[in-house]
């Protein structure tokens, strides 16, 4: 079994994280893509032509990252990270979409602030801003998710604010949020967080998929 994806994919990072919880050593092959370009050996192995991809000996290639997460907890038979009960499942779903809605919002501002001044959509960045402090700010005041306990919903929240200081520390997202912050710097200090960081380094090469 091996994963192929980037050091600098926070969907990447999440699945990593969630395979060391689960006590699962899953080899990385790293593979970038990028949004405005087509990348065939992924594209091979998932027609949305994103990364993650989860490669297992005589099974199809697994995407998204949330369904790896998945399969991976389910291999491990965690059902705290994964809960099958449908109220805790639905509530880990929930705080899953918060973090995969997170990383969605920082890739959208960081390609739009990337291109030229004269090809920006100015509101789409200044949106993005007002939805990250919405965001901060309904995981600071809601003490239920503080109190929750490590589940891939959790983990895909941490990892979401960890690319925040990976891409855009200027968001200063911990200013007037002490809640939010020290529940981050305690889930940060797991093993799974600290061993698998975000990493900007990038040795992709050709033909390594197969
Ligand atoms: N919903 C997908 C999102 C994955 C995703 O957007 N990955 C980015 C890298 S961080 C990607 O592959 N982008 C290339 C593209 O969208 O063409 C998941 O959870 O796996």
């Amino acid at each position: 079994m091996r994963l192929l994806g980037s050091t600098r994919s926070p969907f990447v990072r999440k699945v990593r994280v969630v395979a060391a919880e689960c006590g699962i050593d899953l080899p990385l092959v790293q593979h970038s893509v990028h949004l405005a370009s087509v990348t065939p050996d992924i594209m091979a192995l998932n027609p949305l032509g994103k990364i993650p991809v989860l490669l297992q000996d005589g099974h199809r290639p697994l995407f998204d990252s949330l369904v790896i997460c998945a399969e991976l907890c389910h291999r491990a038979g965690r059902n705290d990270l994964w809960p099958e009960a449908p109220g805790p499942m639905i509530e880990m779903l929930r705080h899953h979409a918060i973090g995969a809605g997170l990383m969605d919002l920082s890739i959208l501002r960081l390609v739009e602030a990337a291109k030229p001044p004269e090809r920006q959509w100015p509101e789409i960045i200044s949106a993005s801003d007002d939805k990250f402090f919405a965001i901060f700010d309904a995981l600071e005041n809601d003490e239920e998710f503080q109190a929750t306990g490590t589940s891939v919903g959790t983990l895909s929240i941490a990892v979401a604010l960890g690319y925040l200081d990976f891409r855009m520390a200027f968001l200063n997202w911990r200013d007037e949020r002490p809640q939010l912050a020290g529940w981050f710097a305690k889930v940060s200090a797991r093993p799974s967080m600290r061993d698998f960081p975000f990493q900007d380094t990038d040795t992709a090469r050709a033909g390594q998929v197969r």
